[in-house]
Formats: C-alpha cells, sequence, structure tokens
C-alpha cells in the first residue's frame, strides 16, 4: 500500500465549499450539536413544512431511524420546481448515446414537465402514493423522468438493472407487489441490443401484481404489445399536462426500494425514505464533488445501482446541476470514449469504478492523451477498493496530476457517500478513502465488538446514524435488525474490513462477508450458488470470489455433480449460460471447478476459508483442516484447481 500524501493543491482548494478549516469545524459541530447542524443542512432541500424535529434514532432493540420526521416535501421539488425561477433554461440533463452520434439536452424546463406529464399518466393509471412502481430502463432520459414522476405521485420506484435476467426482475417485482412496469423496447449498450421488453414479458407470467406496463420507444425494435396491459409511453404521457400538483410526502415516507445482494437468501429491499435521503444526496455531492454551479458533472454508473441513484439523479439535480447521463460503455467504438465524452461536453466533475480505470489502464496512456481533458477539475471512485497502481494511473494520467481523486466509500444501504477526502480539504494517499464525512462516526470492532483505537485493522462500524441511512428492508424489519446490528449491538455493521492509520485514514479492505463484488457490482455468493443447484445436474455448489486483475474480484464456483453425471467441459459452458439466464451476464462464473467433495465442518458447514485459498492459489495459506469431516477432499481440490 502506498502511503504518499497528496496535499490539496492551492488551485483546488480556492474558492471550494469546504476548506480545512471548515472540515475540522463542520466536524466537531455535527458532534457537538447533531440535531442544530443537521438542522440547517436541511435547509439545502425545499420543504413544503420545515422539519422542527431533527434526529431520532435508537441503534439497540427493534432499532428505530427516524429524521426530520414532522417535515413535509416532495423530492421532486427539489430536483426540478423550485429551479424553475433560476435556471429553467439550463440544461439539466445531457444524454449521451452509446452511438457516440447521438445525444441530447434537456433542460430543467423541459425535464419538469416530462416529469408532470408521467406522474399525470401514472395518477391516470391509478398508481396511488405508497404504490410501488418498477423500473427497468436502460440509460435513456426516461429512465431519469420515471424516477422523478414516481416521486412526484409519492410511488415508491423500485428500480432492476437493465443488465438482470427475467427471473431477476419477476423476483423483485414480486417481492415488492409492484403495480405498474416502466420499460422500453429495448436498450443498447457497446453497439449491441438488450431485449428489455423481451425479458419483461418473460417475468410478468410470474407476477400477477402488474396490471398496466409503459414501454418507451427506444431503438424501435419489434416488440409484441399485450392489449389491455401494454401501453406505449408516448401515447400515455403526450395528452398529459405539463403540470402536476406533487404529493405531500412525510419526511420518513419511502422514495425508493432497490434490492441489493447479502449475504444470505434472497435480495434485501432496501428501503430508503424521503427527507433525510434527499438532504444526504444533496449535502455530499455538493461536498464530495465540490460542486460550482455551472458545472458539468458525469458519473457513469447506471441507474440500476445506487449510484446512479444518488449521483446521476436526486443529488446533481437537488443542487441545480448539469448532470451527464451516458448509455455506452468505456470501450465503445474505442477505449478513448470517456475521454473523447469529457471534451465533447467539457465535463468538469467524472466519477467512474476502479473496473472501469484498470481496464482502461491496461490500453495505455495513448488513447487518453489523444483528448485534452483540459475541463476536468475532480475525479472520483467508487464501488470497490482501488488499487493504489490504479489510483496513481487515474491521478497521472487522466487528471495530469491537476485533479484531485476522491474516492468514495458507501453502499447502498448508506444511500450516499460516508468516508472520502473533500478535494478542498483533505489530503490524499492513493488507495486510501481517507476519513469520514463531517457527521458521520466510523469505528473499527474486533471480532468481539470491542473498539479498537488508533492504527488498527477489523471490522468496518458506524456509531451513530446519518440522514441518508436506509430505514429498514422492505416487508421484513427483523431481517434488517439481523444483518446490519446484531453482529455488533448497538453498531451498524457494513460488512467491510477497513484498516486506520496513523493519521486516522481509512483503508476499505473488502468484504468480510459472503459479498463478492465484481467489476463493482455487489452479488452475492448464496445467489450464485442457488442458481447453480436449480440445474438438473448439479448436486452441490459453492461459490467464492477469486483475485481478478480488472474485475477486482472474479466468479469461482466449485459445482458437485449428481452421480452418474459425466464432467465435461460443454457441461461447464452449458452451467456458464444457465447461471447468464437465470440472474444475468453479471453473474458469469469466472471458473469453475469439479468437485467431487466440498469441505464440511462435522456440522455440515461449507469452510468457504478454504475454497477462497485455493480459488486465489494461496494454497500454501490453507492451515488447519483438521475439523473437517474428510479432510482428503481439500487435497483432491488443490489438485485439480483451474487456472
Ligand atoms: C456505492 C456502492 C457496496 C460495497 C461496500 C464495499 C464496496 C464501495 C468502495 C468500496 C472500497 C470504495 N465499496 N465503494 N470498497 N472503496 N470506495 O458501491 O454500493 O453496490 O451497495 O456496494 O462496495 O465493499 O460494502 P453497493
Amino acid at each position: 500500500m502506498s502511503d504518499d500524501l497528496i496535499a490539496v493543491k492551492p488551485a483546488v482548494a480556492a474558492g471550494t465549499h469546504v476548506d480545512a478549516a471548515r472540515h475540522a469545524a463542520m466536524t466537531a459541530e455535527a458532534i457537538a450539536d447533531p440535531n442544530g447542524f443537521w438542522r440547517r443542512e436541511a435547509g439545502r432541500i425545499a420543504w413544503m413544512t420545515t422539519p422542527t424535529q431533527i434526529k431520532d434514532v435508537d441503534f439497540t432493540g427493534d432499532v428505530h431511524i427516524r429524521w426530520y420526521a414532522d417535515g413535509v416535501l416532495n423530492a421532486s421539488v427539489s430536483c426540478l420546481d423550485r429551479h424553475l425561477a433560476t435556471r429553467g433554461d439550463q440544461v439539466a440533463i445531457i444524454w449521451e448515446g452509446d452511438d457516440p452520434a447521438s445525444d441530447a439536452k434537456i433542460t430543467y424546463r423541459e425535464l419538469h414537465a416530462r416529469v408532470c406529464r408521467l406522474a399525470n399518466a401514472l395518477r391516470a393509471q391509478g398508481v396511488k402514493k405508497g404504490d410501488r412502481v418498477t423500473i427497468y430502463l436502460p440509460m435513456i432520459v426516461e429512465a431519469a423522468v420515471a424516477m422523478l414522476a414516481c416521486a412526484r405521485v409519492g410511488a415508491v420506484h423500485s428500480i432492476v438493472f437493465g443488465g438482470f435476467s427475467p427471473d431477476s426482475l419477476a423476483t423483485r417485482i414480486q417481492e415488492s407487489e409492484s403495480t405498474i412496469l416502466l420499460t422500453a423496447d429495448e436498450g443498447r449498450r457497446g453497439g449491441r441490443k438488450v431485449a428489455l421488453k423481451a425479458n419483461a414479458d418473460e417475468a410478468l407470467k410470474s407476477c400477477p401484481t402488474i396490471t398496466s406496463v409503459i414501454v418507451a420507444r427506444n431503438t424501435g425494435g419489434a416488440v409484441e404489445m399485450q392489449d389491455g396491459r401494454d401501453y406505449w409511453w408516448s401515447d400515455v404521457c403526450d395528452s398529459q399536462p405539463a403540470e402536476c400538483m406533487p404529493e405531500p410526502m412525510n419526511a420518513e415516507d419511502p422514495l425508493f426500494i432497490l434490492y441489493t445482494s447479502g449475504s444470505t437468501g434472497k435480495p434485501k429491499g432496501v428501503l430508503h425514505t424521503t427527507g433525510g435521503y434527499m438532504v444526504w444526496a444533496s449535502y455530499t455531492h455538493e461536498l464530495v464533488f465540490d460542486y460550482r454551479p455551472g458545472e458539468v458533472y458525469w458519473c457513469t454508473a447506471d441507474v440500476g445501482w445506487v449510484t446512479g441513484h444518488t449521483y446521476i439523479v436526486y443529488g446533481p439535480l437537488a443542487n441545480g446541476a448539469t448532470t451527464l447521463m451516458f448509455e455506452g460503455v468505456p470501450n465503445y467504438p474505442d477505449v478513448g470514449r470517456f475521454w473523447q465524452v469529457v471534451d465533447k461536453h467539457k465535463v468538469n466533475i467524472f466519477y467512474t469504478a476502479p473496473t472501469a480505470i484498470r481496464s482502461l489502464m491496461r490500453e495505455g496512456e495513448a488513447p487518453v492523451r489523444k483528448h485534452s481533458r483540459a475541463s476536468l477539475r475532480i475525479l472520483g471512485s467508487v464501488g470497490e477498493p482501488i488499487n493504489p497502481e490504479a489510483w496513481l494511473w487515474y491521478y497521472r494520467v487522466v487528471g495530469d496530476e491537476r485533479c484531485p481523486v476522491v474516492d468514495t466509500w458507501w453502499q447502498t444501504e448508506t444511500g450516499g457517500i460516508l468516508i472520502s477526502p473533500l478535494p478542498g480539504a483533505v489530503a490524499q494517499k492513493p488507495g486510501s478513502a481517507t476519513l469520514p464525512l463531517p457527521g458521520v462516526l466510523p469505528a473499527l470492532v474486533d471480532g468481539e465488538g470491542k473498539l479498537m483505537e488508533g492504527a488498527a485493522e477489523g471490522n468496518l462500524v458506524l456509531l451513530d446514524a446519518w440522514p441518508g441511512m436506509m430505514r429498514t428492508v422492505y416487508g421484513d424489519h427483523a431481517r434488517f435488525v439481523q444483518t446490519y446490528f446484531s453482529t455488533f449491538p448497538g453498531m451498524y455493521f457494513t460488512g467491510d474490513g477497513a484498516r486506520r492509520d496513523a493519521d486516522g485514514y481509512y483503508w476499505i479492505t473488502g468484504r468480510v462477508d459472503d459479498v463478492i463484488n465484481v467489476a463493482g457490482h455487489r452479488m452475492g455468493t448464496a445467489e450464485i450458488e442457488s442458481a447453480l443447484v436449480a440445474h438438473t445436474k448439479v448436486a452441490e455448489a459453492a461459490v467464492v470470489g477469486m483475485p481478478h486483475d480488472i474485475k477486482g474480484q472474479g466468479i469461482y464456483a466449485y459445482v458437485t455433480l449428481k452421480t452418474g453425471i459425466e464432467p465435461t467441459d460443454a457441461l461447464k459452458k452449458e452451467l456458464i449460460a444457465w447461471v447468464r439466464k437465470e440472474i444475468g451476464p453479471i453473474a458469469t462464473p469466472d471458473a469453475i471447478q469439479w468437485a467431487p467433495g466440498l469441505p464440511k465442518t462435522r456440522s455440515g458447514k461449507i469452510m468457504r476459508r478454504i475454497l477462497r485459498k485455493i480459488a486465489a492459489n494461496e494454497v500454501d495459506g490453507i492451515g488447519d483442516t483438521s475439523t473437517l469431516a474428510d479432510p482428503t477432499v481439500v487435497t483432491d481440490l488443490v489438485d485439480n484447481r483451474v487456472g
């Protein structure tokens, strides 16, 4: 690990929202007077009724988390209406297509009108406050319109990433009991088409709660439209008025559900509410990216992930920013695509994932140097640990040593960034997410939950709440308490491990549970295992992460076949295709090893520690196998390791 300190440059500190002194003052104030601090920060969004109650939190017992509980607001008003007088004609969204020849610019006034039309159409379809609406859209402007229209009528949106399979979509619709699905004919990515409507049709065979499907015409590809259920977006929206009364929402009314993978069982519906989430989205977007009016801001995530929710839509729009939405991928039509877009739209702030940086790094400096990148001011990273080598390449080659790199640590559950340098205040260290934002109280605990002081390595927890954190698991509060507050009672457990150095800087080391992070996509090993065992020829499966140069982690699956089934290469291919179909391409196994037996304890628990070591080819570190029911299985697995 690199411990070089990269100081804040005077040019960056000049005119910053938060300099070092302010950072220290805010940090102290947020601890000394959280109610006063967060009452003031609430002023950054638009309220119909200003809250007088600020923080009401208990991390023990049944766990309740309430912020601004008597406040009333509508998230879409903060993102749209209140900007109309001052920046109605400013571009809100720059849309850049997968095809470099296609783009669009939408002003705040146009976005407001499009959101209102869809909101009216949703009401006409019978959508009421509290109803769930599933969104399965590609990275087109309609995705942002859909989110804000749901917010406008008080519907709770649940976005399903367009790369998920019909099965994954169906489970998420069933779990949320959505009544409406918003989708498109097809999506585009890297010159290929994604059959969204066809996937949706497949999923809807097992989703009786859905009464209507609203379909955006995107590629113009042929789709089947079911009479009485499916409507074209333009047909339901064009005739609607461009004004729509926003639904008054209590601060603690849900804004959205987002399903995310955990270490066990089905994906959890992470529930975020309105007031605290919006304050957090605005606060963190302004501080971490030091966003200044008039700047062009680009986050390369997909709206199907939490990063897209908070840092493509809600945060930037709450702050009146110009946010760029990109339909494409980093290497299409060529590996200079990101920098070509940066120059084309004069992007000032650029936020991407380490996996993208590593894949571009492999292509050398020339495709970067070909483009000027002179507009860039701040670079951000999110989604997984960034290795110092990739950090330094990002800093030196992409940012010409001019732009600070903000490595932002957070999770779907946290709603927004918790640990990150503020570019005008905190010196950076390549590979470290550095310090908590003012108002965030991370700590490290050992295996017994004992707080560790000073320089240490342990489990990353949060000792107190912040306004943007999740409130519950949708429909399963007991699972919320169990997952996040039972490992270390009274503390929120992140599932991550971290090291803290002598300067108090945090270095996230990765998940300590059975969640893996593949190319910045979070996945539960249990989900992939259950997809594998659903195949008729598979008796048992165990999945672990293995180190991968580009993706951070790859998927390594140990598969035990049913008696009499021949282990062939053709069957490996069949299983890989099967997992892609069951979950989606992001879950494609990188390696499958036939396992006549799995290392189990005498009580039948699979020893994943051993499987991880074999997958990583660290066979010397396997350690004690004497507690296994049959230690000889390990020898067989080591001898037949794949790769
Ligand atoms: C925002 C997002 C969350 C998990 C998290 C951690 C990893 C995210 C990171 C990072 C090291 C960073 N993670 N950012 N690890 N440094 N800057 O990615 O949410 O998809 O829920 O994933 O991602 O392991 O626990 P999500």
